[in-house]
């Protein structure tokens, strides 16, 4: 139902109706947002014309909603902030979601132009529209109600077209009352055709990425979570199973083919970076999270065959031997299709020396999830959170923290694609609630989040916005009392903690409690199974305080290598 439709008599419409009406018609079903000057009203036309407003306490929280729902539906999320402060508190998410390539818009009302451009002290004044330029795919702005199609068009193009990201739509408080005749608004209203045009790779690309890998002795395939966007499971399972290539997921794209899959080389991830000769890349750069491509952890000598859909993203960081650019589903169609008279199979030899170390790490797994300690360490609390999982395997996974990240990644065995949603390229705290809340409103499937007690801190004011909307989410606090750990002594002469400490005995179930949640508190791995079981059961709103040995934790978890130690003590 639009404006016109609900209004048969009007005879003008404004922009802020005029707004509503074009997302209405181009699909968006939510928005996440926090109202004040100048969108309440638009967020109340929102609901009432049929979009879902979910009210957060945080833009951040919103912000990261938004995102990992444009990640989940191909879709972008929509998020609704007010003019300056609370632009800003989105932008971190709307940045966020650029860095990883998730296609996202964040509408942000702004104040009065005349005063903000002569810097007269304006009500939250700000050049908004500049100040997020560097930071996202595109930024625009709309003064008059009859560029709202085209803005929102615009918009979504930029969002969703190459390789996605995040995108910044000014509305000015003028353009939001600012009338206009009903009929010739609704005229204006289209939906962009094809936002998301396939780009078919150039067969001569093809062909010299499957001559380099039928060369290869050790061939690997890196999958990347723009594979995941993509929803390349389908090809990617063909042209894993037809050829015998062993697998490496990355963090998100754990699932995209099951971590069980019998080419899964995750737990030999040493071996195969240092030993791989031809490696292709699908949906995956060669960042930090792949240490560029070289150094000690790679075979000096690996050749790369990258499948992106960005052109410039090839050699990056070290020369690409075969880039292939274009869609990847539309790149491994054409694999798959002229692979043929390449004879790509691959050697048992490889295999079986993947095998061998997979196996040989497996043992050296189980012992360590086996060891009961007291309390609790990561191992066998994560193996308590793996076993009640058997049971819950079509479930999302959120995942922030340090040590409450790397440890999840590596225990907990993740089956279907798009379902492991975690800090992502920038490695930021912050995203829980957020993604938590997104992933249940766009996926309409429940939550389990795995969170560092000081990760949670980031966004643990939402699980009233989870109780408020009784979302079936699980908050799983890994409760150790710090940032990587909770046992240092503070160095100052003032008593002060450390800085990485937290409260060591806080209770973070008793937040829940108040909003109305279920609460537990558990210091053994069968009281977390039970807890957890229960709480996921429920498919109501639930967080479990996991009491944690403080003095287990890596500094940096895994990353430690990225720490610039100090050489004086
Ligand atoms: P990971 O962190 O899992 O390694 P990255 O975010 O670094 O993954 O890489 C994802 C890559 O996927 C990006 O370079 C992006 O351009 C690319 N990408 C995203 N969507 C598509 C698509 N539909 N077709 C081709 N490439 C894509
Ligand atoms: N701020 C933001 C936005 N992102 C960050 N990554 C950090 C700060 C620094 N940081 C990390 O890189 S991990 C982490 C912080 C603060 C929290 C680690 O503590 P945790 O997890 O309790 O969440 P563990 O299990 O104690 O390691
Ligand atoms: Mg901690």
């Amino acid at each position: 139902m639009n404006y016109i439709t609900e209004n048969p008599n009007a005879a003008l419409t404004d922009g802020m109706h005029l707004l509503v009406d074009a997302l209405k018609i181009n699909g968006v079903e939510a928005i996440y947002g926090v109202v004040g000057i100048p969108v309440t009203d638009l967020a109340r036309y929102a609901q009432k014309a049929g979009i879902r407003y979910i009210g957060f306490r945080h833009e951040q929280s919103a912000g990261h909603a938004a995102a990992i729902s444009g990640y989940l539906t191909k879709k972008p999320g929509i998020c609704l902030t007010v003019s300056a402060p609370g632009f800003l508190n989105g932008l971190t998410a709307l940045t966020e979601a650029t860095i990883n390539g998730f296609p996202m818009i964040q509408i942000s009302g702004s104040s009065d132009r005349n005063i903000i451009d002569l810097q007269q002290g304006d009500y939250e004044g700000l050049d908004q529209m500049n100040v997020a330029k560097p930071f996202v795919k595109a930024a625009y702005r709309i003064n008059r109600p009859q560029d709202i199609a085209i803005g929102v068009a615009r918009a979504i193009r930029a969002a969703l077209s190459g390789r996605p990201g995040g995108v910044y739509l000014d509305i000015t408080t003028a353009m939001l009352s600012t009338t206009m005749d009903v009929h010739e608004a609704q005229a204006s209203l289209f939906t962009p055709v094809d936002p998301i045009p396939v780009q078919i790779p150039c067969s001569t690309a093809v062909k010299r990425a499957l001559k380099l890998l039928s060369g290869a002795t050790k061939p690997l395939v890196i999958i990347g979570k723009g594979a995941a966007y993509s929803q390349a499971e389908g090809q990617l399972k063909e042209f894993i199973e037809k050829t015998g290539i062993p697998f490496l997921p990355m963090s998100m794209a754990k699932g995209v083919l099951p971590d069980d899959h019998p080419q899964c080389a995750a737990s030999a991830r040493s071996l195969v970076l240092g030993q791989a000769d031809v490696v292709m890349l699908v949906g995956a750069r060669l960042n930090w999270l792949l240490n560029h491509g070289k150094g000690k952890k790679w075979n000096p000598n690996a050749k790369f065959i990258q499948l992106d859909v960005c052109a410039e993203e090839m050699d990056s960081n070290r020369p690409i031997e075969a880039p292939v650019v274009g869609s990847i589903c539309a790149s491994l169609d054409m694999i798959l299709c002229k692979m043929e008279p390449f004879n790509i199979r691959c050697g048992e030899a490889w295999m079986k020396s993947i095998n061998a170390v997979k196996q040989a790490n497996a043992e050296k797994m189980q012992q360590k999830l086996n060891t009961p300690t007291e309390p609790m360490n990561y191992f066998n609390s994560l193996k308590a959170v793996s076993e009640v999982l058997q049971d819950y395997k079509d479930i999302y996974l959120v995942n922030e923290g340090a040590n409450a990240l790397d440890n999840t990644r590596n225990i907990v065995n993740m089956y279907h694609p798009r379902l492991r949603l975690d800090t992502g390229t920038w490695g930021v705290m912050g995203v829980g609630m957020g993604y938590s809340i997104g992933a249940a409103v766009t996926g309409g499937k429940q939550v389990l989040a795995v969170e560092g007690d000081s990760a949670f801190g980031f966004s643990g004011m939402e699980i009233e916005t989870i109780c408020r909307y009784r979302l079936p989410i699980t908050v799983l606090v890994l409760n150790n009392g710090g940032i990587y750990r909770g046992d240092e002594k503070g160095q100052g002469q003032n008593g002060d903690p450390a800085p990485t400490m937290l409260m060591p005995e806080a209770r973070y179930d008793r937040l829940i409690e108040a909003f109305g949640g279920m609460a537990f508190h558990v210091t053994t791995p069968e009281e977390l199974k039970e807890a957890l079981s229960a709480a996921l059961a429920s498919k109501s709103p639930a967080l479990i305080n996991c009491v944690i040995d403080p003095s287990v934790g890596l500094e940096s978890g895994h990353i430690g290598n990225l720490n610039p130690h100090s050489t004086v003590k």
